[in-house]
């Protein structure tokens, strides 16, 4: 058998002093972490498409990837090598999970009964050494924006073909999940949006993304598959206004439509930065609202302001965004997903073990800091502290609802001397440094 990664053996946990670059310096798998191992935490996944399909092509240049299993001719063959090099990387980096979406894995027919063929065909190989290594999947999607069929969106588009097209795809995809025993499902809207208003029915376009959203919700009731729906939002790019804006938009949107009981979140980093909020305040608001389903673990540049999917590498927020996770009671059946992609210029295979490797460590990293400062109780405490005058007196009673702008104005008439708390930010950050820099 073909081997895609000579140059790199298995790649184990070997502490922080190691000088080795093809070892952890943090994530240890087996090493327990509260009530859970790392590898129960963190759920690591790979995306099929940066990692395995995609080849460095930029809006200024070609390919500059060196993809050793690309040096085929026939696209099946290629497809299936893909599958090969996948699971000799993720045995080797020790990654439980992979994602897909339906045009990663197989190459387009020339008609639709001819893709889902070939799609068939690579599952039934995924399925076969999915048994052999005991990988799992951890979400199926369908690509339902690269073909310029979706140039206007796909369950938004303005032609209803295209819609049911696309539910085809949906339809065929949800199947092969299930068929992998696929532990969520996921929808992102990469075109369901618009360029324009002048050419848009706004109403319309809403009404049937959630029409198409509540068949999916239907058919993987009779087919029986249970695994969770997730939704990734994000502002913009490829559209100009993208519908899935962000957490608070899609929480408001299945609430409209009642959908909020099917659907999850997954959340992508460098989709909130895009969208003007941290990654911290999307895990946040989608926890307290119990719409956290799953995580699209990556970063933007700070500098850049687009969806540069690059590898996580900053400690402080996968520190904040462990802290979130851990709140949560954890991701499952989500985990963490690396949509990131090398840089063009990172051309060499080696170069996928030290991006995967450097997120790695940065989660495992984050984990480690964020378990000790919950178990600290140092944010939490200052927080109950800070909002202790609901939990008694007047403030009691406006979180009872027992009192009303009648009540609150005669006590605010005898108590309008009111002595404020200091926030303490740079206390906190502080001490969010320090925990951090202690790991
Ligand atoms: C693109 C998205 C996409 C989804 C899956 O920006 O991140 O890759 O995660 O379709
Ligand atoms: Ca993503
Ligand atoms: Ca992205």
């Amino acid at each position: 058998m073909t081997v895609y990664f000579p140059e790199v053996s298995k790649v184990l946990y070997e502490g922080k002093k190691t000088d080795n670059p093809l070892a952890f310096r943090y994530y240890d798998p087996q090493r327990v972490v509260g009530e859970k191992t790392m590898e129960e935490h963190l759920r690591f996944s790979v995306a099929y498409w940066h990692t395995f399909v995609a080849g460095g092509k930029d809006m200024f240049g070609s390919d500059s990837a060196q993809r050793p299993w690309d040096n085929l001719t026939d696209p099946m063959e290629i497809a299936k090598a893909r599958v090969y090099a996948a699971f000799e990387f993720m045995e080797k980096m020790q990654i439980p999970y992979f994602c897909f979406h339906d045009v990663d894995v197989a190459p387009e027919g020339s008609n639709l009964k001819e893709s889902l063929k070939n799609l068939d065909e690579i599952a039934a190989l995924m399925k076969e050494l999915m048994a052999k290594t005991g990988k799992k999947l951890l979400w199926g999607t369908t690509n339902l924006f690269s073909h310029p069929r979706f140039m206007h969106g796909a369950a938004t588009s303005p032609n209803a073909d295209v819609f049911a097209y696309a539910a085809a795809r949906v339809k065929h995809t949800m199947e092969i999940t299930k068929e992998l025993g696929g532990e969520n499902y996921v929808f992102w809207g990469g075109r369901e949006g618009y360029e324009t208003l002048l050419n848009t029915d706004l109403k319309l376009e809403l009404d049937n993304l959630a029409r198409f959203l509540h068949m999916a919700v239907d058919y993987a009731k009779k087919i029986g598959f249970t695994g969770q729906f997730l939704i990734e939002p994000k502002p913009k790019e490829p559209t100009k206004h993208q519908y899935d804006y962000d957490v608070a938009t899609v929480l408001g949107f299945l609430r409209t439509y009642g959908l909020e009981k099917d659907f999850k979140v997954n959340i992508e980093a460098n989709h909130a930065t895009l969208a003007g909020h941290t990654f911290q305040h999307e895990l946040r608001l989608a926890r307290v609202n119990g719409i956290l389903g799953s995580v699209d673990a990556n970063q933007g540049d700070e500098l850049l302001g687009w969806d540069t999917d690059q590898f996580p590498t900053n400690v402080y927020t996968t520190t904040l965004a462990m802290y979130e996770i851990l709140l949560n009671g954890g991701l499952a059946p989500g985990g963490l997903n690396f949509d990131a992609k090398v840089r063009r210029g990172s051309f060499e295979p080696v170069d996928l073990f030290y991006a995967h490797i450097a997120g790695m460590d940065a989660f495992a990293h984050g984990l480690l800091v964020a378990d000790r400062l919950l178990t600290s109780g140092a944010l939490e405490e200052f927080v109950a502290d800070r909002y202790r005058s609901y939990r008694s007196g007047i403030g009691e009673q406006i979180v009872q609802g027992k009192v009303g702008f009648e009540e609150l104005s005669a006590y605010a008439l005898e108590h309008d001397q009111i002595t404020l708390g200091s926030g303490r930010q740079e206390l906190l950050e502080a001490i969010l440094n320090r925990y951090i820099l202690e790991v």
